[in-house]
């Protein structure tokens, strides 16, 4: 029988555990398949000394199985070794489609100070080009509309999210654009003024792929 997105999920979680480097500061990202993984990383709880969060969403989680979840700011200059999250969209060349979730911005400062990013995700998230999932923008409240109109001179159709980012932000999700060269995309939406972040993680892709398949996780470096 056909395994479900969650089983195959889980499967993902379990897996992304190996990757975890006992007596290091852990980054941790945001999302289901992320939870899923929380939930295996409390059988390991005494080989992790803290943790740094992507989203409070992830930190509640964290600090309910007795984690201790530090702000960035606390963290020395050794930065976080392995950061672990999910993705909604990854591209053969490891870039990514990410904030499905809402938690982009905190997500990609965790990522800009780790060593290595291992992505867990389906296999419904591999894609060739990405595009296929809404593209989310992430702007101070009072640029939203001219954003828009940006992001639909680039031929996307554009929704405002009705939700607050944990930054007290705005979500435009631009659907439609078929994302040939997402270091450049990425580099000219973030030149715009008003945009916090774009949920393109191109320049800072993923360095570990673990996907998980029918086949079972298989995982590309
Ligand atoms: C975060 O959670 C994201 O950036 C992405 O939006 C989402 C991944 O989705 P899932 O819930 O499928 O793990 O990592």
């Amino acid at each position: 029988m056909a395994l479900s997105q969650t089983e195959l999920k889980r499967e993902v979680a379990r897996a992304a555990i190996r990757y975890v480097e006992p007596g290091r500061i852990l980054g941790v990202g945001t999302g289901s398949t992320v939870d899923l993984f929380i939930d295996e990383l409390a059988a390991i709880r005494d080989q992790v000394p803290a943790c740094v969060s992507s989203s409070v969403r992830s930190t509640k989680r964290l600090e309910a199985l007795g984690f201790k979840v530090i702000d960035l700011n606390e963290l020395g200059d050794e930065g976080i070794g392995v950061y672990i999250d999910g993705a909604d969209e990854i591209d053969p060349g490891f870039s990514m489609i990410k904030g499905g979730g809402g938690a982009l911005t905190r997500e990609k400062i965790v990522a800009s100070v780790s060593k290595t990013f291992v992505c867990i995700a389906d296999a419904s998230k591999k894609v060739d080009v990405l595009g296929r999932f809404p593209l989310p923008v992430e702007v101070i409240p009072m640029a939203a509309a001219a954003v828009k109109r940006r992001l639909e001179a680039l031929g996307a159709t554009v929704t405002l999210r009705d939700f607050t980012t944990d930054n007290g932000c705005s979500i435009l999700d631009a659907a439609g654009l078929r994302i040939e060269d997402p270091k450049a995309l990425e580099d000219e939406i973030n030149s715009w003024p008003g945009v916090v972040t774009v949920g393109l993680f191109a320049n800072r892709g993923a360095d570990v792929l673990l996907l998980g398949t029918e086949a079972g996780v298989k995982t590309f470096e």
